[in-house]
């Protein structure tokens, strides 16, 4: 009997959340590079609601971002710090975007963990006190050499050897354990490698395929780091912010998944990527060299992911491609770059 309750208990918090939610939200690590654009997104898109950007001290907003909504000092292993600005704002949803990137989290694979899964732990005891729910992304950087590399499926073997991709499944399923012990509305998806032209990346091993369209635009002759050939899943920023918002907003009677569901919109490698740009500036210059930290944890990463739950639990569909995607990325970074007047 006492199990019946826990679990109709914890079940209708969930669902109390879920009526209340996306009104008072909080982005943890709102000047990163999904951030700084998932804030705006939010701030324009939901009628009503009240944002928070949270930032860390050294990363302070600037600019719209500070202008358009309220800012506060959230640093993720700060529980009280965290604790007193879902209190101040009534918080209902947050977004956990701190996180150290691939190569970066490999070469300080202790902050990583601390930033990532302390981190977690503190948002997740404060979602479960004050029934919030929360979205922290996982990644592709989940899936390990022995996960099946062509159209990966959403249930499978995961054993990544970075610490990036330890603390992503060791993300997926603490957020699971604290939907099903204590009905904590968290919810989030596999991202791909994201390209976007307003936050430059750090630190990523997808990263040169939103470096490349700088150096392309400069003029630059650009140095890949990922051999020929390594094929990896990436995602336009918006596509992405999308999905972010719109798992948050799904009816949770369909989610068979929760915490992460693979999204994909397309799959390239370098030699693609430079065909597709010299359709743009026939003059651009690329070459190799050798990076065997970003080299391995490439070769570890699927080619290209299965996002069938996706679609099936609520309704993903990309919109951009790589032909649309790299239209815009030149028509927003020709105009980003110009030399000033
Ligand atoms: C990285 N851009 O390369 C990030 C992302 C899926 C890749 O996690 O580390």
């Amino acid at each position: 009997m006492f199990a019946v309750c826990t679990a109709f208990r914890n079940f209708a918090a969930q669902n109390r959340t879920c009526l209340i939610r996306m009104k008072n939200i909080l982005v943890v690590g709102s000047t990163g590079q999904i951030g700084s654009e998932l804030t705006m997104k939010l701030r324009r898109e939901i009628p009503n609601s009240t944002v928070v950007a949270g930032y860390i001290r050294g990363a302070e907003p600037k600019g719209i971002l500070l202008e358009s909504g309220p800012a506060e000092l959230a640093d993720v292993t700060n529980a009280p710090q965290l604790a007193a600005i879902v209190d101040k704002y009534h918080i209902d949803t947050i977004y956990n975007l701190a996180a150290l990137l691939s190569a970066v989290a490999e070469a300080k694979p202790l902050l990583a963990w601390h930033i990532q899964m302390d981190g977690l732990i503190n948002l997740l005891e404060i979602a479960r006190e004050k029934h919030c729910a929360v979205f922290t992304p996982s990644s592709i950087g989940s899936f390990g050499l022995n996960t099946p590399h062509k159209n990966t499926p959403q249930d499978t073997i995961q054993r990544p050897r970075t610490m990036y991709g330890v603390t992503k499944v060791s993300t997926e399923l603490l957020s699971d354990y604290y939907f099903h012990k204590y009905g904590v509305d968290t919810r989030s998806v596999r991202f791909p490698g994201l390209i976007s032209y307003v936050t430059l990346p750090g630190g990523g091993t997808t990263d040169y395929a939103v470096e490349i369209y700088y150096a392309a635009v400069k003029g630059e002759d650009f140095a890949c780091p990922i051999p020929a050939g390594t094929y990896m899943d990436m995602m336009y920023m918006p596509d992405a912010l999308h999905a972010a918002v719109q798992i948050m907003q799904a009816d949770p009677s369909r989610l068979i998944h929760r915490n992460a569901f693979n999204i994909a919109s397309m799959s390239f490698e370098p030699e693609q990527l430079r065909a597709e740009i010299l359709r743009f500036e026939p003059d651009f210059k690329m070459h190799y060299v050798n990076d065997p930290v970003r080299k391995a944890i490439a070769d570890s990463w699927p080619d290209n992911m299965d996002d069938s739950c996706a679609r099936a639990e609520w309704d993903w569909r990309p919109t951009y491609d790589l032909h649309s995607m790299s239209e815009d990325m030149f028509r927003h970074l020709r105009e980003k770059l110009k030399p000033a007047k």
